[in-house]
C-alpha cells in the first residue's frame, strides 16, 4: 500500500508557490521549514513546473542514493543554469549516458586525482599567502569581510591551478568582469523559486543580461583555451589534461567548446562551494572557542613555525574534523536531485520507505530533491546535539562508522563531486595558515550565523579582526612563506 506524500494546501493558479517564499530570500530555508512541519518528505506544486518532492529524512536520502535504482537529475537551480548551449560542463550535463559527460569524466578523473592535487600545493600556497599577507598588513584595526576574502582565495586558486590564469583578486577591489557575470548568473538562477526572481525572469532585459553574461563567460573561457593552444606549456594543469588528454575508452580528445564549458564549470563549482566551506568553518570555530584552541594547538604541534608543507596536511586530523563537521551543519551545496535511472530495465514501481513504514512511489521522470541541510542534522543519526558543532564526532574511526549516506556534502555516486580532493587540500592550507599566524576574533562578539544563498550557501555578515600572533611580524611571515624559493633559510 502506497502513502500520499504530504502537501500543503494549494492556492488557485499559484499552487504552492507561496509556501516556497522566504522573507529573508533564502530559498532553502522555506523548504527546511516545510520539512519541519510535514515530516521527512513533502510535495509542492509549482505553477508551470509541475510537482517537486523534497526529502529531508536520512532514511529516505539514503535510499535515493542507491545507484542501482536512482541517478542524478539536473533540476532546480542547476537546470536554470544549464544553458541552451550544446556544450555542457560536467556539473550540468544531463545524464551519465551523455557522451560528453562520459568523455570529460574519464579524462578528468586522473587530473583531479591525489597525485595531481599534491602537485598543485605550491600554487595553492601562492594564493593562500596573498590572503594571510593581506591580513598581516591590514592589522587588527581593520574589519575583515570573511566571505569576500575567502571567495578571492578560492576563485584565484581554481583559476591558477586549472588553467594558469591569474584573476589577481587580492590586488583589486572590483571583481574581474568574468566574475561579475558569473555571480550575477548564479544569483538569478538560484532565485528561480522566489517570486522576486520569477518576476525578473519575465523581463526581456533580464534575458538579455543573462545571455550577455553567459556569452562573456564562454568567450573568456574560449579565449583561455585558444591562448593555450597558441602558447603551449608543460604545466600539468587541468587545461592541458583536457587539451591533450585522450579518452582511455575511445582514444578521442575533447572538443574546444566542451573544454571551454568545463573551464566555466570548474570556476563555478569550485569557488563558491569552497569559499562557503572556509567561511562557515571560521565562523563555527570562533563561535566555539574550545574547538578553535584545539585546532590551533594541533597546528602548533604539527607545523610549529616552519613553512607549511604537504606532509603536514595528513597530520592535521582535528582541522580535518572541523571541516567535515562544518560541511555537515552547513553543506555549501545544500541539495541534490535524484530520479529513477533512465536506463533501468525493471519496470516494477520504484518505492522508498520512511522510518514510520510509509511507502512512496518515485515516478519515472520525476526529480526528487535531497535536502541535506536537513538529513545531515537528522536527530535519528546525529543524536540530540545534532545542531551543535562537535568536530570530535568526525574522528576517523567514528566517521568511517557513520550510517551509510549520512554525510553527503559532496553529492553521491557517479556524479559526486570530482573536485573533492582539490577543495579539501585548498581548505586545509588556508585554515592551517590562518591558525598558525593569527589571533582571530569576531568583529561583533554577538555574531550568530545567518545563511545567505546564491546557488550555494554562505554565512551572512561575517566580519573578523586578525592580529598576528605573538612573535610574528608581517615581514617575518613573508620571509617564511617565500623560503621555498631558496632565498631565505
Ligand atoms: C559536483 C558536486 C556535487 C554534486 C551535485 C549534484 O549531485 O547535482 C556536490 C554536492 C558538490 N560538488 C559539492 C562540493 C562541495 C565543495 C566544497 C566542492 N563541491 C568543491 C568543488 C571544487 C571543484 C573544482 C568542484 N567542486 C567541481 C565539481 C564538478 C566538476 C562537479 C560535477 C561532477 C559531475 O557531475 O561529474 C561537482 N563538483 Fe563540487
Amino acid at each position: 500500500i502506497l502513502s500520499q506524500i504530504p502537501q500543503p494546501k494549494k492556492v488557485p493558479l499559484l499552487g504552492n508557490l507561496l509556501d516556497l517564499q522566504d522573507q529573508d530570500g533564502v530559498p532553502i530555508h522555506a523548504i527546511e521549514r516545510l520539512l519541519d512541519i510535514h515530516g521527512p518528505i513533502v510535495k509542492l506544486a509549482m505553477p508551470g513546473r509541475g510537482e517537486t518532492v523534497f526529502v529531508g529524512g536520512h532514511e529516505l536520502v539514503d535510499q535515493l542514493c542507491d545507484e542501482t535504482r536512482f541517478s542524478k537529475v539536473v533540476s532546480g537551480p542547476l537546470a536554470a543554469l544549464a544553458a541552451k548551449d550544446p556544450a555542457r560542463g560536467l556539473f550540468t550535463a544531463p545524464a551519465e549516458a551523455d557522451p560528453d559527460w562520459q568523455q570529460a569524466h574519464r579524462i578528468l578523473i586522473p587530473a583531479f586525482g591525489p597525485l595531481a592535487i599534491e602537485e598543485m600545493f605550491e600554487e595553492m600556497m601562492d594564493i593562500a599567502s596573498q590572503l594571510v599577507l593581506k591580513w598581516a598588513r591590514l592589522g587588527q584595526n581593520t574589519k575583515i569581510a570573511v566571505v569576500e576574502d575567502m571567495t578571492r582565495v578560492t576563485l584565484d586558486t581554481i583559476a591558477l591551478c586549472a588553467m594558469d590564469y591569474r584573476f589577481n583578486s587580492f590586488y583589486s577591489d572590483t571583481p574581474h568582469p568574468f566574475v561579475t557575470a558569473m555571480t550575477d548568473t548564479l544569483a538569478l538562477s538560484s532565485k528561480a523559486s522566489q517570486i522576486s526572481g520569477m518576476l525578473k525572469f519575465l523581463l526581456p532585459s533580464t534575458h538579455k543580461k543573462l545571455k550577455a553574461d553567459e556569452d562573456l563567460q564562454m568567450k573568456t573561457a574560449a579565449d583561455v583555451v585558444q591562448y593555450r593552444r597558441d602558447h603551449p606549456t608543460e604545466k600539468n594543469d587541468l587545461l592541458n589534461a583536457m587539451i591533450y588528454g585522450k579518452d582511455p575508452k575511445t582514444g578521442a580528445t575533447m572538443r574546444d567548446d566542451l573544454i571551454a564549458a568545463n573551464m566555466v564549470t570548474f570556476l563555478v563549482a569550485g569557488h563558491e562551494t569552497t569559499s562557503g566551506l572556509l567561511s562557515f568553518t571560521i565562523a563555527l570555530l570562533l563561535l566555539n572557542p574550545r574547538t578553535y584552541f584545539e585546532a590551533r594547538k594541533e597546528v602548533d604541534a604539527v607545523v610549529g613555525s616552519s613553512r607549511l608543507a604537504p606532509k603536514h596536511l595528513k597530520e592535521l586530523k582535528y582541522v580535518e574534523q572541523c571541516l567535515r563537521e562544518a560541511l555537515r551543519l552547513y553543506p555549501t551545496a545544500p541539495a541534490f536531485s535524484r530520479g529513477v535511472r533512465p536506463d533501468r530495465k525493471d519496470d516494477a514501481p520504484v518505492i522508498i520507505t520512511d522510518r514510520q513504514g510509509r511507502h512512496f512511489e518515485v515516478p519515472r521522470g520525476a526529480s526528487w530533491r535531497c535536502i541535506i541541510t536537513k538529513s545531515q542534522r537528522d536527530p535519528a543519526v546525529w543524536g540530540p546535539d545534532c545542531n551543535l558543532f562537535v568536530p570530535e564526532r568526525m574522528a576517523d574511526d567514528r566517521f568511517a562508522a557513520l550510517p551509510r549516506n549520512a554525510w553527503k556534502p559532496f553529492g553521491t555516486g557517479m556524479r559526486a563531486c570530482i573536485g573533492r580532493a582539490f577543495a579539501w587540500q585548498e581548505a586545509q592550507i588556508v585554515l592551517a595558515l590562518i591558525l598558525q599566524n593569527f589571533d582571530l576574533k569576531l568583529d561583533d562578539p554577538e555574531y550568530q550565523i545567518k545563511v545567505q544563498q546564491t546557488l550555494t550557501i554562505k554565512p551572512k555578515g561575517l566580519f573578523v579582526r586578525a592580529r598576528l600572533r605573538e612573535g610574528i611580524t608581517a615581514t617575518g611571515l613573508q620571509m617564511r612563506l617565500q623560503s621555498q624559493g631558496g632565498t631565505v633559510a
